[in-house]
């Protein structure tokens, strides 16, 4: 028998590493993973029941290893060098002249060009073909053994593909988790009640030196190989991108963007395509990689320090920028919530420049300890709100004044209630805070909600103020009151029609933007769509019991008391009743319809200055696709304003009025993080 066991496990070892290499490092899975699964399962039981024939390679080894109780600290045959890096693109022209001159030549260098992953580094020994050693960075010169933790990534190579392997290979990567392994994997924290982790950076490393390797094994990790970092007895190809393509054919995984480029003008091309693509791949990578592509320079060029004198590292411009409070002010929210705003000196991060940031709360203030005067750092992500993320304590200002939370409505004076348990500090002043009255009619006009264009801001606070609008059927009252609008300041015969009109227009609705108008607290667009598609009418939603309410998706036993008890309340009823009297309507919905929303909806963009990579009615298709409302001039409505080259008056307006302002590059990326391009 046991000729046959031995042949029949190396014939499963074979196929399931092929199949493996295949799924891990091409991303072209070969069999279906019960497929898989049942092949492996033969194996298991043949190895069971002959231990002896087990093979190194065999993907049952990936996972046999015992846990640790530490890591062993082992040199590096050849240290591991980090990047020098460029911030700029002058920068990496510098760092192009630099060469020419070490080099003597005036002829255009070719470099090899890849993202650079924001993972770990870590270097695998190969003996013959079999891994034998894993280890981390460490600081350069040694690192810590992680050699079972490492075998357990499906992308790293337990043989090297190849008949001939070199009798030593080192062949350095990146181990990084991707985003969507990320998520799962807090997703699952998160369940289990245990930690999360801050981004797959970290998770990743957490995962690395897990103690135990079968902890390790769960993780969704990939290894991708940059460069060989020693060999003996083979001679590697000239070119370093060649080396990578050798590498992948022995079955790791290089990075499918990795590319040669003929000059530096290829590269800053490179780096520009490589930034729009950024947003959707799905692993985070913080720059881009340049190195010399003939390994005969690159021995010539040598090293300074512990960086390659033939490589850099252009990074991303960072999401982070340094600026100075000016102010701190309180707004009075819908719901009564005072919420502390920075008032910032206008500075420039990731694409957008930026004069406001929330402190959220007064425990955000305490944790921060900020105060006004501070340099803080400013964090902006993606396309959301900027905040603080830190104080520069050793930048603090002499003049530097402490930010005193109010101690009653900075409205209307009523008394202020904190919630046991709850960060918000809220005014108790209820209908009678004009500052609430006038955020709620906002709320109820605004164009994801009712959609009343015209009735901006300004109007509204000037039309409460006056006691012509209490409540939102007030508005449909105007029509009446049309001398009085008349002789508003800034009010024509024209304006007061279109706002009218408008108005009139608003009664065709939807549903879901009906719920969401009426500003129940913590039924937001998403909230009100769940209940609408469950619920399927008005009548079903007031005479929802809060276990009816528990059923939809997206309501907790929070928003559903909040439901409850805005129905429940005759003020709002009569709200209701009063708005469909006056003729506000929509058409039926039918139940679990899925009522979808668009991701720009209710932000109003203005368009500015020459833009190189479309004309700005394509531009303006583009955000209108995405549900975004595009217009010609800058107010206080706008929401950010995008300026090309050569922005002018609009810009300048902009930036008076503290409205982001975005550049091409942040406009583009905006559209491809949504799909569009
Ligand atoms: O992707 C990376 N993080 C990365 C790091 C890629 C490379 O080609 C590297 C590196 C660190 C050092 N090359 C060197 C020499």
């Amino acid at each position: 028998m046991s000729d046959t066991t031995a042949n029949r496990i190396n014939q499963l070892v074979r196929q399931l590493n092929e199949y493996s290499y295949a799924y891990h490092v091409k991303d072209e899975p070969l069999v279906s993973d019960a497929e898989y699964d049942h092949l492996y399962q033969e194996l298991i039981h043949l190895e069971q029941a002959a231990p002896n024939f087990i093979l190194p390679e065999s993907p049952s080894q990936r996972v046999g290893e015992k846990p640790s109780g530490g890591f062993e600290t082992v040199a590096h045959t050849v240290p591991m060098l980090s990047l020098d890096n460029a911030f700029d693109n002058q920068q990496l022209l510098d760092f192009e002249q630099r060469l020419k001159k070490l080099i003597g030549t005036e002829e255009e260098i070719t470099y090899c060009c890849e993202p650079k992953l924001d993972g770990l580094a870590v270097s695998l020994r190969y003996e013959n073909g079999l891994l034998v050693q894993g280890l981390t960075r460490g600081d350069g010169v040694a690192g810590e053994n992680i050699t079972s933790n490492l075998k357990t990534i499906r992308s790293v190579p337990i043989r090297l593909n190849t008949e001939t392997p070199p009798p030593v290979l080192e062949v350095r990567g990146e181990v990084y988790m991707t985003k969507a392994g990320f998520e799962r994997l807090n997703q699952q924290a998160e369940e289990a009640g245990g930690k999360t982790f801050v981004n797959p950076r970290n998770a990743a490393a957490g995962s690395l030196r897990q103690l135990d390797p079968a902890l390790t094994a769960k993780r969704p990790l990939v290894l991708c190989a940059y460069s060989i970092g020693y060999t003996e007895g083979w001679q590697q190809p000239d070119s370093h991108y060649d080396s990578l393509i050798n590498m992948s054919e022995w079955g790791f995984r290089i990075n499918p963007l990795m590319t040669r480029a003929e000059s530096m003008s290829d590269c800053l091309d490179y780096y520009a395509r490589i930034s729009q693509q950024r947003p959707k791949l799905d692993y985070d990578i913080d720059g881009i990689v340049y190195k010399v592509d003939s390994l005969t320079l690159q021995q010539t060029l040598g090293f300074i320090a512990r960086a390659p004198r033939w490589a850099i590292a252009r990074k991303f411009p960072a999401e982070e920028a340094i600026t100075q409070i000016i102010d701190v002010d309180f707004q009075v929210g819908r719901t009564g919530a005072i919420t502390p705003v920075a008032r910032l000196e206008p500075v420039f991060v990731a694409g957008v420049t930026v004069s406001n940031a929330t402190l959220h709360n007064r425990d955000e203030i305490d944790r921060l300890g900020v105060q006004i005067g501070d340099f803080v750092a400013i964090h902006r992500a993606g396309d959301v709100i900027p905040k603080v993320a830190k104080v520069l304590l050793d930048k603090r200002p002499e003049q530097s004044r402490e930010v005193h939370f109010p101690t009653e409505c900075p409205v209307c004076s009523s008394e202020l209630e904190q919630i046991t348990g709850e960060a918000v500090i809220r005014c108790t002043g209820g209908l009678i805070c004009s500052a609430q009255r006038k955020q709620s009619l906002k709320h109820f006009v605004a164009r994801k909600a009712m959609d009343i264009e015209g009735l901006g801001d300004k109007l509204i606070d000037q039309l409460v103020d006056l006691g012509l609008i209490n409540n939102p059927v007030d508005i449909y009252r105007l029509i009446d009151k049309k001398d009085i609008l008349l002789s508003l300041e800034r009010m024509g015969e024209k304006s007061v029609d279109n706002l009218l009109t408008s108005i009139e227009n608003s009664k065709t609705t939807e549903l879901h933007r009906f719920i969401y108008a009426l500003g129940i607290r913590e039924v937001g667009e998403a909230t009100a769509r769940a209940l609408t598609g469950h619920f399927a009418s008005l009548d079903n939603i007031i005479k929802a019991t809060s276990d009816d309410l528990l059923n939809v998706d997206d309501v907790g036993p929070i928003v559903a008391q909040h439901i409850r008890r805005f129905f429940s309340q005759s003020a709002n009823v009569d709200i209701v009743e009063g708005l469909i009297e006056v003729g506000v309507h929509w058409p039926d919905v039918e139940k679990n319809q899925t009522v979808t929303e668009q991701p720009l909806s209710g932000l109003s963009y203005v368009i500015t200055g020459t833009l190189a990579n479309f004309s700005r009615d394509e531009l303006k298709d583009k955000l209108i696709q995405l549900g975004a409302k595009v217009s010609g001039s800058v107010s206080a409505k706008t929401h950010c304003l995008i300026a090309g080259e050569k922005a002018g008056s609009k810009l300048t307006k902009a930036q008076d009025l503290g409205i982001d302002i975005m550049d091409e590059t942040a406009v583009i990326t905006l559209l491809e993080q949504h799909g569009v391009s």
